[in-house]
C-alpha cells in the first residue's frame, strides 16, 4: 500500500490515549510525523524523512510504555528507532519538543505542511509555491491556482496548474471529515473515561459514528444521567479535551486535542429511545420516519412518539419501541440511510447482517517479508488474540519493488516456512499462504503458473497505472480474474479517501466477469481504502459476487481493522452468504482450488 500522506488522516490505530499533559506518546508521534513532513519540504536527504515515519509509527506501536524507557541503548532496541531518534524522544520526554523541530519551524510554517495533502502537489513544489509565492494554507494555493500564478514556477506549467485545482477540490469534497477509526478511537476513550467518572451513566455514540459512516464530520454522543449538569462537568473536564466550543445544561460542544469535535448531549431516562433513533439518524432515514408516522397520525420527535389527536406519548425509553409504535422492527444503525431499510422493516425483511464475532480469518496481512512490520509468527499470535482460526499471508509481489515484493524464491521459501508452522500445529491459527499479485497494465501477473500453482490462494491487485481508459482498466481487471489462480480482486476501486480517487472502471462488467470466474471482491478495510465501499458492496451481492474482507495489515495492531470492514460490510448490507471470512480453513482451501 503507498504511503499516504494526507492529514486528515494523521492518525493510526494503536497507542494507548491515556494523557500525560500533552507528552504522551500520540503527541510523541505527531511531533515526528511533524519532523518528517517539514524535513521532506525542507528537501533533506530522503532517508532520514524515512526513518522519522518509520520512529513515529514504531511509537505509535508501543503507546505510552515507550515514554517509560528512559535510555538512548534501551531505546535503540527497539526496532525503527535508531541513535539519533533516540536521542531525540528522550529530549521530548524532557522538553516536550524537539529543537531539530522547532528550527525548521522557524524556517517552514508548520501550516504548509497541510499543502502536502494536495494530490499532484508533492514536498518540492510545497515549498516552491511557499517560497516564490508565500502560499502558506489550502485557501492560498487555491487563489494562486485560481490566478494562475502557478503555471509560470519551474516545472509546472497550466496542466499542472489545472491538476493542483482539481486535486484541492477533491480534497475539499473530504475536507473536516475524519477517517472512521480515529473517530471510532476517539469516542471510545471518551466513554470509557465518563464511565469512569460516573459507573452508573448511560452513554453511547450516536450520529454517523454509530452509524459506522467510513468518514466522520463530528462525533456525537449521547448520555442519560439522574443529574445533567455533573455529566456535563465530567465531560468538559477530560484529559483529551483542549477547548470548549459551547456548554450549556443538557448540550455540550468542545474540542479534542487532535481537533475533533465532539458533541455531547445529556437527555432524560424515559425519552433515551427516541433520543437515540434521532440523534443516530441520518437526517433523510429521519425524514421517511417522520413521514410515515404522519400517515399514520403519529409524530416523532427527540422525545417520544406521539399521537397528534391527543398527544398521547407511545413510545420513547427505547429505541426498539419507538420504530415498534410505527409498526417497524428495528434497523441496525449502519443501514439508516434510507436506501430502502424503512420499506424493508415495514415487510419485516430487514438483513441479517454478520457481526464481528463470525468472523473467522483476515485475508490481507503483510508480513516483514516484504513490506510489513511484524514476522510470520508474530501476526499469528495477533490472530491467536483475536479468536482467529485462519489468517492468509499476502505479501507484496515481485513487480512491486518499492515495496519489497518478494521474487519467486523468496515467495517459495515462504510458502515452505508456512507449511512448515502449519505442520507444527502449535497454534489453532492456520496460515494460508498467499500473495498479493500485480496486475499489470494488460492484466499480466509476476509469477508463472508453475509458482502460482503452490500458493493456497492469490490476491491480485492494481498498483500502477492508474490513469488508463475505462475500456483499458476493465479489460485489465478482467484478465486478471480470468487466471485461474487469481481467487480474489484486491482493493478493486483503488481509491484512497481524501487523496485519491478511484480509477475509471465499469463496475457492472466487473461484478459479471466476477460472478462468471467464480473471484471474489475484496473489502479492504484498512480506513483509508474501505473498498469496495458500502453502496459497490451492496451491487456485487446483488450480481451474486462474494466478498472477502481484508485489513492489509502492516502490523499486528492493523488487524483490527477488520471492525471497519465488517461495519462496511454491514452498511452494504451483505449477511453471512456473501462474506468468505465466515468460512473455515478447509473449506476456502477447497473453494480456492
Ligand atoms: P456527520 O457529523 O456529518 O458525519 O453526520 P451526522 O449524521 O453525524 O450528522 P450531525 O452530526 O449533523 O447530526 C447528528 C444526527 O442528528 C443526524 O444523524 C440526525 C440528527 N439531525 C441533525 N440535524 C437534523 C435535522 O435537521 N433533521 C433531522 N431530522 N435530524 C437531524
Ligand atoms: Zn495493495
Ligand atoms: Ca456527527
Ligand atoms: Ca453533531
Amino acid at each position: 500500500m503507498a504511503r499516504k500522506k494526507d492529514h486528515i488522516a494523521a492518525g493510526g490505530t494503536g497507542g494507548g490515549s491515556r494523557a500525560v499533559e500533552g507528552r504522551d506518546a500520540r503527541a510523541l508521534a505527531h511531533a515526528l510525523e511533524l519532523l518528517a513532513d517539514l524535513s521532506e519540504i525542507k528537501g533533506e536527504v530522503r532517508f532520514k524523512v524515512i526513518a522519522y515515519r518509520r520512529a513515529a509509527e514504531a511509537v505509535r506501536g508501543m503507546g505510552d510504555e515507550i515514554l517509560e524507557t528512559d535510555s538512548v541503548a534501551r531505546l535503540k532496541a527497539i526496532p525503527g528507532i535508531g541513535e539519533a531518534i533516540a536521542r531525540k524522544i528522550l529530549e521530548f520526554k524532557e522538553t516536550g519538543t524537539i529543537g531539530k523541530l522547532e528550527e525548521l519551524k522557524e524556517e517552514i510554517p508548520e501550516e504548509v505542511v497541510s499543502l502536502l495533502q494536495v494530490p499532484g502537489l508533492g514536498p518540492r513544489r510545497a515549498r516552491l509555491v511557499f517560497e516564490e509565492l508565500g502560499v502558506r494554507s489550502l485557501d492560498d494555493l487555491q487563489r494562486a491556482a485560481e490566478e494562475h500564478l502557478l503555471a509560470p514556477l519551474p516545472g509546472l506549467g497550466p496542466k499542472v496548474e489545472a491538476g493542483i485545482l482539481e486535486g484541492i477540490k477533491h480534497l475539499r469534497g473530504t475536507a473536516g471529515r475524519i477517517f472512521i477509526n480515529q473517530a471510532y478511537e476517539q469516542a471510545s476513550g471518551i466513554v470509557d473515561a465518563m464511565l469512569e467518572k460516573l459507573p452508573e451513566l448511560r452513554i453511547s455514540a450516536a450520529g454517523s459514528l454509530r452509524r459506522m459512516k467510513e468518514t466522520i464530520g463530528d462525533i456525537d454522543i449521547l448520555a442519560a444521567y439522574g443529574e445533567p449538569h455533573e455529566v456535563t462537568k465530567a465531560f468538559r473536564s477530560l484529559p483529551l479535551v483542549s477547548k470548549v466550543i459551547m456548554s450549556g445544561e443538557t448540550r455540550s460542544s468542545v474540542f479534542t486535542r487532535d481537533m475533533l469535535q465532539v458533541d455531547l448531549r445529556v437527555v432524560d431516562t424515559s425519552s433515551w429511545g427516541a433520543a437515540l433513533q434521532y440523534f443516530t439518524g441520518s437526517k433523510e432515514h429521519n425524514v421517511r420516519l417522520r413521514e410515515l408516522a404522519r400517515r399514520q397520525g403519529l409524530k416523532v420527535n427527540e422525545y417520544g412518539v406521539f399521537r397528534v389527536e391527543d398527544d398521547g406519548r407511545m413510545a420513547g425509553a427505547d429505541e426498539e419501541g419507538v420504530y415498534a409504535a410505527l409498526g417497524l422492527s428495528m434497523p441496525p444503525p449502519e443501514l439508516r440511510e434510507d436506501r430502502g431499510e424503512i420499506e424493508a422493516a415495514m415487510r419485516g425483511e430487514l438483513p441479517s447482517l454478520i457481526g464481528l464475532e463470525r468472523i473467522r480469518g483476515d485475508f490481507h496481512v503483510h508480513t516483514r517479508d516484504s513490506d510489513g512490520y511484524h514476522d510470520l509468527e508474530e501476526m499469528r499470535a495477533a490472530a491467536e488474540k483475536l479468536g482467529y482460526s485462519w489468517l492468509g499471508i499476502s505479501n507484496h509481489a515481485a513487480n512491486l519493488r518499492v515495496a519489497r515484493g518478494l521474487d519467486a524464491d523468496g515467495l517459495l521459501a515462504l510458502v515452505e516456512r508456512i507449511e512448515e508452522l502449519n505442520a507444527k500445529g502449535d497454534s489453532p491459527v492456520t496460515l494460508l499462504a498467499g500473495c498479493e499479485l500485480n496486475i499489470g497494465n494488460d492484466g499480466e501477473l509476476d509469477y508463472d503458473d508453475e509458482v502460482l500453482s503452490r500458493l493456497h490462494f492469490a490476491i491480485a491487485s492494481v498498483h500502477g497505472g492508474f490513469g488508463q481508459s475505462r475500456e483499458a482498466m476493465t479489460r485489465r481487471i478482467s484478465r486478471a480474474m480470468r487466471n485461474p489462480f487469481v481467487n480474489i480482486i484486491g482493493h478493486p476501486t483503488g481509491r484512497l479517501i481524501g487523496s485519491r480517487p478511484p480509477y475509471e472502471l465499469d463496475l457492472d462488467e466487473l461484478l459479471e466477469v466476477a460472478a462468471e470466474t467464480g473471484t471474489a471482491l475484496e473489502l479492504n478495510a484498512f480506513p483509508d481504502r474501505l473498498d469496495l465501499c458500502d453502496h459497490h458492496l451492496r451491487r456485487a451481492k446483488e450480481a451474486g459476487v462474494k466478498i472477502a474482507i481484508g485489513t492489509d495489515a502492516h502490523r499486528a495492531e492493523h488487524l483490527r481493522f477488520m471492525l471497519y470492514g465488517v461495519a462496511t460490510a454491514r452498511r452494504g448490507w451483505l449477511e453471512g452468504g456473501d462474506v468468505l471470512n465466515l468460512l473455515d480453513a478447509e473449506f476456502l482451501r477447497s473453494l480456492f482450488r
